[in-house]
């Protein structure tokens, strides 16, 4: 299958050639696609030195699936003409996720909606993915509510904000990604503001889970606060349920889902942490705990690597996906 990586020498795009070799992915020629000033550069993919190339040339090559991961305005300008020579293209970027004609997928929740016509598809926001990988084995006691405090990672905004933190944890003068220092610091900023007053991070949350999980009774709200942490976005989810549920049988469900690993012992004190999770492409969730305040609500603390099932590694199993359902050939 000839897969382009677009954005291949960005922070998702290095993950994504690093997963689509360990998964084994059906790659029969790789073509790597950044912005001009990156064209001719050389990334390494299975041992093997590949030269990036620019859109135009890559369109030209009519790849069978373009994995995106340049940014919402690249996305909503190059996708399109993707599409139009016949390459089905994984869009992890904002451009795509609400609008109506396009799928937004999480395959371990909805693999269901793909179909053939299918031509642009979209990954959804990291912190959306994890959340949602944790509540959906407990869909069956009915979601309610969800109220949702993020921790994230820094490598979330990008390579600027990596370095910033570098430069302030040796006190050197540079190119800020944020307004404020994120070393020693908190930002309740993610994203930029909406009129409401919340951050379009924390709108994804609230609009991202009605479309994924089909229901727009389901009621979010959402604080998204960047922290300095290197790779990891970590979540305490308050979720309450239609029906009463029974605490041993979460932790069962938890524990045999689908791409969640469960780690709740507070004997030994086991719980989720995001420098355990880098690397890794699924979901932890642990501080499994009835909400005391309020009947049929729980609490949760979710981690996992944001750059992996919150970007890469999903946007791979949707590729996958279309595969095991014969749409990608
Ligand atoms: C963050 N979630 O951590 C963002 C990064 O909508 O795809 C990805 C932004 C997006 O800041």
């Amino acid at each position: 299958m000839k897969v382009a990586v677009v954005g291949a020498t960005g922070l998702v795009g290095n993950v994504m050639l690093e997963v689509l070799a360990e998964r084994n992915f059906p790659v029969t020629e790789l073509i790597p696609v950044a912005s001009e000033k990156s064209v001719g550069k050389t990334i390494t993919f299975k041992g093997k030195e590949y030269k990036v190339v620019g859109m135009t040339q890559a369109i030209s090559l009519k790849p069978d699936v373009a994995l995106f991961s340049a940014g919402g305005d690249t996305s909503k300008e190059w996708a399109p003409k993707f599409a139009q020579v016949g390459t089905v293209v994984v869009d992890n970027s904002s451009a795509w996720r609400m609008d109506p004609t396009k799928k937004l997928v999480i395959p371990e929740i909805n693999a269901d909606v793909l179909t053939a016509e299918d031509k642009i598809i979209a990954n959804p926001n990291c912190s959306t993915i994890q959340m949602l990988v944790a509540l959906a084995p407990l869909r069956k006691f009915g979601i309610k509510r969800i109220v949702v405090s993020t921790y994230q990672s820094i490598t979330g905004t990008g390579v600027k904000a990596v370095k910033q933190l570098e430069n302030e944890y040796q006190g050197i003068e540079g190119p800020m990604a944020y307004h404020y220092p994120i070393h020693k610091n908190a930002i309740p900023h993610c994203d930029v503001f909406e009129e409401n007053g919340y951050t379009k991070e924390e709108m994804k949350l609230v609009r991202e889970t009605k479309k994924i999980f089909a229901d727009d009774s389901i009621q979010v709200t959402a604080t998204a606060v960047r922290i300095p942490v290197v790779g990891g976005h970590s979540e305490s989810v308050n979720v309450e349920f239609e029906q009463e549920y029974d605490l041993a049988e979460v932790r069962k469900l938890l524990a045999h889902a689908p791409g969640v690993v469960l780690q709740d012992n507070t004997d030994t004190n086991t719980y989720p942490m995001p420098i355990y999770v880098h690397g890794k492409d699924e979901v932890f969730v642990g501080r499994v705990r009835r909400d005391e305040s309020q009947p049929k609500t729980l609490n949760l603390w979710v981690v996992a690597d944001n750059l992996r099932k919150g970007a890469a590694t999903n946007t791979i199993q949707i590729a996958e996906a279309l595969i095991k359902k014969g749409i990608l050939k």
